[in-house]
């Protein structure tokens, strides 16, 4: 009930303050008109707004840039969701981070300060602390093994955790296997880590296994990155390739090293009292966009990183293959510190089986 109350007199005070977005209503969400809750003023010019005719209008924040993988599988749902609601519905899309990092963005559909966000799996250990499994080094070995498991038993049953949040976890779509990227050597084993400031998401499970391999973890959020690394204050980062490309990451990291640690999936989030305003109807058109929506992304996400690994190479980067058992093995040692990372160990089980 406090959450609900904060919520609303949240949205109160930035109606007040704040001008509301143009065109038609949004959502019900808790009582706050959402189109109070993200001003004008948070429409950068990377904005992709939906259909002006549409009445049922879905915010949807991510950190990701407007050519990557993220932004484009949130096209294809408003495009989709247009469709199936004969025009009723759709997405208003701010990606670069415009509605926060991902924590905040989690926080604030959770408390329907906005309606959607697409973030990765990064910061929601801190809210849910089963999803920590997914973020074991080399949990999965292929794309195909990933959805089998997000699909299935155990990822629905974590979506389902995000209920106590305010939160419907719509579903995983995909970020990619994790590469390290730097600009000061190429790295081809772990020992090549030694001495390096990584940047790592804010999640233990990625700074525990950083750290056992020689580096020192230095988390951060995504909008902080450019700074760090021109200041120094870091040597390199790490995530996919559609990352390191669409935000083009490359231009300040001359080195790419393919190491796979981590299988990194995003997930798509509405606020529940969002979801709860629509009529069955616009559910099933809902749930049915972000379906085929989420099919396309991973597709998508698969097919970009050959594309830019070329774009990368034409710029000057090198990109290192390395030999992933000598990876895996050194990595291996973050599954014995599960119990002190809070990590769930049947979950774990079920998942290394
Ligand atoms: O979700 O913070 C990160 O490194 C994430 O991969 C990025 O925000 C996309």
């Amino acid at each position: 009930m406090r959450k609900k109350m904060f919520a609303i007199l949240l949205g109160v005070v930035m109606a007040l303050s704040t001008t509301a977005c143009g065109g038609g209503s949004t959502a019900d969400s808790s009582g706050i008109a959402a189109d109070a809750a993200v001003p004008d003023s948070a429409e950068g010019e990377d904005t992709l707004m939906g259909s002006d005719s549409a009445k049922v209008r879905f915010k949807v924040g991510t950190t990701t840039a407007p050519e990557g993988h993220y932004v484009k599988g949130l096209i294809e749902m408003q495009s989709l969701l247009e469709e199936y609601s004969d025009g009723e519905m759709t997405l208003d899309i701010y990606p670069n981070s415009q509605l926060g990092n991902e924590r905040d963005m989690m926080e604030n559909v959770g408390m329907s300060v906005q309606e959607m966000c697409l973030i990765s799996t990064g910061p929601i250990p801190n809210f849910v602390s089963d999803f920590a499994v997914l973020d074991l080094p080399y949990l999965f070995e292929s794309e195909d093994e990933a959805y089998a498991a997000l699909d299935g038993e155990v990822g629905t049953s974590l979506l389902k955790q995000l209920e106590p949040q305010g939160i419907y976890g719509v579903g995983f779509w995909e970020n990619g296997f994790r590469q390290v990227t730097n600009d000061k050597k190429e790295i081809v084993t772990p020992d090549d880590l030694k001495g390096m400031k990584i940047r790592t998401m804010e999640n233990n499970v990625h700074m525990a296994t950083y750290n056992t391999l020689g580096a020192t973890a230095t988390p951060m959020a995504w909008s902080e990155i450019f700074t760090a690394l021109q200041q120094g204050t870091v040597d390199g980062q790490e995530n996919p390739i559609a990352i390191i490309e669409s935000a083009k990451v490359y231009e300040v990291q001359k080195y790419v090293s393919m190491i796979d640690l981590f299988y990194s999936p995003c997930v798509l989030m509405i606020s529940q009292s969002a979801y709860d305003s629509l009529t069955d109807t616009q559910k099933e058109a809902f749930d049915n966009a972000a379906e085929k929506a989420k099919d396309y992304q991973r597709e998508y996400s698969r097919g970009y990183s050959e594309d830019a690994i070329q774009t990368m190479k034409d710029a000057g980067v090198t990109v290192t293959e390395v030999d992933k058992a000598v990876w895996e093995e050194a990595a291996s040692a973050v599954y014995e510190q599960a119990g002190s990372l809070g990590l769930n160990q049947e979950l774990v089980d079920k998942l290394t089986k």
